[in-house]
């Protein structure tokens, strides 16, 4: 089953194989692998499947850190996680780990080992304000009016807009050390801009306007290009703010020519007064699947949960009976679950041995719907 599964997304990968001049961001080449990378994560969708993600999976855990060869995922069910989540914010300061500790050249280490497994990395990026010089998220809720500016002050005419290109540069030299052995460019899945439905990250709804959003983002991808970064898919991925209503889901979409896979970031609820969390949190996942399903179509684009997960998993069978159950059989690429904190005891969202619901996660591997790195052949070729 695993092999014929893995030899049909390879074949339908190759079958459509698109030239290298086929760049949609940029206009000139992308290279040959990420175009193949799409094709495969088409097929994917396609095949009835969906590979599962789970972020900074190979470089710490729950109770461990910076091991050689550990995962928590790998230690519960024997497998690799076949996509990998890392964050890139404090790139842009020239640091050399990230907001999480995590030490870039490990991070740049981990994706060659990834792509040479066949595998595929996802980058997110939590970058700190440039306005303000204080994180990604809004410090001072409605009172921010710094906040409220950041996003006009790095676009062109802005009083940051010098400094915004200097870390988009810094960005740049990061995607385009990406590099294997052989000189390959390794290509990933970059998803800026993230859960812009919200107002809780300076790039947020009430932080911007629909325009400035776009504005910045096409100023992020047009950059990198000129930096002749070719090995970036862009992934959108909104909150769960536009309840199932796909004009909502697309206010600020930047275009088809800046986008490659439509996402979605919706996580179970942890409050305690919501009773009905696992009925709320399917339903959402069924309406928002259904409706990006249908613009994927539209638009010729890829579908994924990007980010979701229950923060210490409470409940034993919460990966069959809630996740998979919810995900049914819309086709997503992947799923990705958030990172198992090695210095935060109950700040976790995939499974580690001993954890309540990590039989479950067996099964949940086990089953023909699920995708590891070992199911999945070469994505690229
Ligand atoms: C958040 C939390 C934070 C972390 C950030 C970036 O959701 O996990 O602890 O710093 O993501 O990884």
């Amino acid at each position: 089953m695993i092999i014929t599964l893995a030899a049909t997304v390879g074949l339908a990968a190759c079958g459509q194989k698109a030239p290298a001049d086929l760049n949609p961001v940029s206009g000139s080449a992308r290279t040959l692998q990420t175009e193949n990378l799409l094709a495969s994560l088409k097929a994917m969708a396609n095949s009835g499947r969906y590979m599962y993600a789970h972020q900074d999976d190979p470089v710490y855990g729950h109770g461990w850190a910076w091991d050689d060869d550990r995962s928590d995922v790998k230690s519960v069910c024997g497998d690799l996680p076949a996509v990998m989540g890392f964050d890139l914010g404090h790139i842009e300061l020239g640091d050399e780990k990230n907001l999480d500790g995590v030490p870039f050249d490990r991070i740049r280490k981990e994706t060659i080992k990834q792509y040479e497994a066949g595998g595929l990395v996802t980058f997110s990026w939590h970058l700190d304000n440039p306005l303000t010089n204080g994180t990604a998220w809004v410090e001072n809720g409605e009172k921010a009016p710094l906040e409220r500016q950041t996003v006009s002050s790095v676009l062109k005419g802005g009083d940051n807009h010098e400094l915004f290109l200097g870390w988009l540069d810094r960005l740049a030299d990061f995607m385009n050390s990406l590099t294997t052995a052989d000189g390959e460019k390794v290509p990933v899945l970059f998803r800026p801009w993230h859960e812009h439905t919200g107002s809780w990250f300076w790039w947020g709804q009430d932080l911007c306007t629909a325009e400035e959003y776009v504005a910045l983002w096409k100023l992020t991808a047009n950059r990198l290009k000129e930096k002749g970064v070719d090995n970036l898919l862009y992934a959108y991925s909104p909150g769960t703010e536009n309840n199932g209503d796909a004009a909502k889901y697309m206010e600020r979409y930047p275009g088809d020519d800046y986008v490659d896979l439509l996402g979605l970031d919706c996580y179970c609820w942890t409050e305690p007064e919501v009773t009905d969390r696992y009925e709320r949190f399917m339903n959402q996942i069924d309406t928002q699947l259904g409706m990006m399903a249908k613009l994927a179509e539209q638009h010729q684009k890829v579908i994924a949960l990007t980010e979701t997960g229950y923060e210490g998993i409470p409940l034993e069978d919460w990966w069959t009976s809630v996740l998979q159950k919810s995900i049914g059989d819309h086709p997503i690429c992947y799923v990705l679950t958030w990172r198992n904190a090695h210095d935060k005891d109950t700040h976790y969202f995939g499974p580690w041995p001993g954890q309540l619901s990590s039989d479950d996660f067996v099964k949940f591997y086990q089953s023909p719907k699920t995708a590891f790195l070992k199911d999945i052949s070469h994505l690229y070729q």
